[in-house]
């Protein structure tokens, strides 16, 4: 980074301290991840200089001819991944994958069911500030009081009564298994088509380990940085039928021009993922989910659910008179990262919240196991039990954890270099 050092000192001195951040500290927000440096190479490459409105082989702009090949390649790929029978990999993130389906597919003011925020759904879900909660009708569906799961009879009751034209499946904090073939078969009793939105789970979906919505859904969305370790991006899939609408919408509907250098990385996101040790890193990041969640449980915490099947976990604070907000700024400052989340019935607000959610893609990736995580719940106990005397411990303990597990040895040595 010699150049930016000398053109942008300022902004060099922040990639320098996000980088010892990211390396210093235990990350535990569940959205995140850390890309390998082959896809750092590619997203910060020349293939941001251009413009390429259109498709591989049909291009408003000339000189397209190794941009459609990273395009071509991230399309394959990810078709072979997911096993789908159409790929856009157009979109700038989950959001405007999402707003895709949306716009390509309903009318201003149609009926759709998705998962309330309030329960785990997600902001394109239906809030009432965002395009979906402005400009459809959403009848939410949430979880069930006592097991915290989603309740399939409550979800099929709600369809029948209010007749959506499409049903949104997916979550951004739903610890649980989700079966698309109830959504699928609840779908065609009320003749609504499913979007599935997997930005969470793609990376296990990606390898068998949680139940596949691509044959179930016309649409399936999903970002490519969580569990699936790309940039961050967006990604649409579908059935055949719907390619040539779904194109459309993304351009020139809502999009202009692709953003090819995080297209030609999502490619080698997707080339990595096809490989065999991606599937253990998946089945890692689980059993590190399962065993923080226990180990958690064992010291009195009240997991959302009773556990977790997936690569997360929600906290209940609730009775350790402590809000998600004080809990995730008190981690912070010992070196732990996380963020405060409502819990299914919170009484809290949205600001401060009863619940914090920790997820173990980032520090499955900086090849932490079991008895990382079991530390980890030790970690978190000493700091939201409020043992003031044992924090500078904590202090000591994620530095020496971050040290055994290094993230980016070569980048930080070359930043340190420039
Ligand atoms: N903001 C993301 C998350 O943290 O789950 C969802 O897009």
């Amino acid at each position: 980074m010699k150049y930016l050092k000398k053109t942008d000192p300022q902004i060099f001195k922040a990639i320098l301290g996000e980088a010892k951040r990211q390396d210093e500290k235990l990350e535990l927000i569940a959205s995140e991840n850390f890309v390998s440096r082959a896809i750092i190479e590619a997203e910060a490459s020349v293939m941001t200089n251009k413009y390429a409105e259109g498709y591989p082989g049909r291009r408003w702009y000339n000189g397209c001819q190794f941009i459609d090949i990273a395009e071509n390649l991230a399309i394959e790929r990810a078709k072979k991944l997911f096993g789908a029978e159409h790929v856009n990999v157009q979109p700038h993130s989950g959001s405007q994958a999402n707003q895709a389906v949306y716009f390509s597919m309903l009318n201003v003011g149609d009926t759709v069911l998705a998962m309330d925020l309030r329960c785990g759904g997600h902001l394109t879900h239906g809030h009432a500030l965002n395009f979906s909660g402005k400009h459809f009708n959403i009848i939410p569906y949430g979880v069930d009081r006592t097991t915290e799961r989603l309740d399939y009879d409550e979800i099929r009751r709600l369809a029948k009564e209010a007749r959506p034209k499409m049903i949104l499946a997916g979550a951004s904090a739903y610890p649980r298994i989700i079966d698309f073939r109830i959504f699928r078969e609840i779908c065609d009793e009320v003749g609504a088509f499913l979007l599935v939105d997997m930005a969470h789970i793609a990376g296990l979906i990606a390898c068998g380990l949680h139940p596949d919505p691509v044959p179930e859904a016309e649409f399936v969305t999903t970002t490519t940085h969580k569990t699936l370790r790309g940039p961050r991006s967006g990604m649409i899939l579908c059935k055949k039928q719907f390619a040539k609408k779904i194109d459309t919408e993304v351009f020139p509907g809502i999009q202009g021009g692709p953003l090819m250098h995080v297209i030609a990385a999502k490619a080698v996101c997707f080339k990595e993922a096809l490989k065999p040790s991606f599937k253990k890193y998946q089945g890692q990041t689980i059993k590190n989910a399962k065993t923080l969640s226990g180990a958690l449980s064992e010291r009195g915490y009240r997991i959302v659910s009773g556990g977790t099947d997936n690569h997360l976990l929600l906290i209940d604070l609730s009775d350790k008179k402590i809000t998600g907000k004080d809990a995730s700024l008190m981690l912070d400052k010992v070196g732990i990262v996380a963020n405060k989340n409502l819990i299914p019935f919170d009484k809290q607000n949205a600001n401060l919240t009863s619940g914090l959610r920790l997820g173990t893609p980032a520090l499955t990736t900086r090849g932490m196991k079991e008895k990382e995580m079991t530390d980890i719940a030790e970690l978190i106990d000493i700091v939201l039990r409020k043992d003031t005397k044992g924090l500078d411990a904590v202090k000591k303990k994620v530095k020496r954890l971050t040290r055994r597990f290094p993230l980016y040895k070569d980048l930080m040595k070359d930043l340190e270099r420039a």
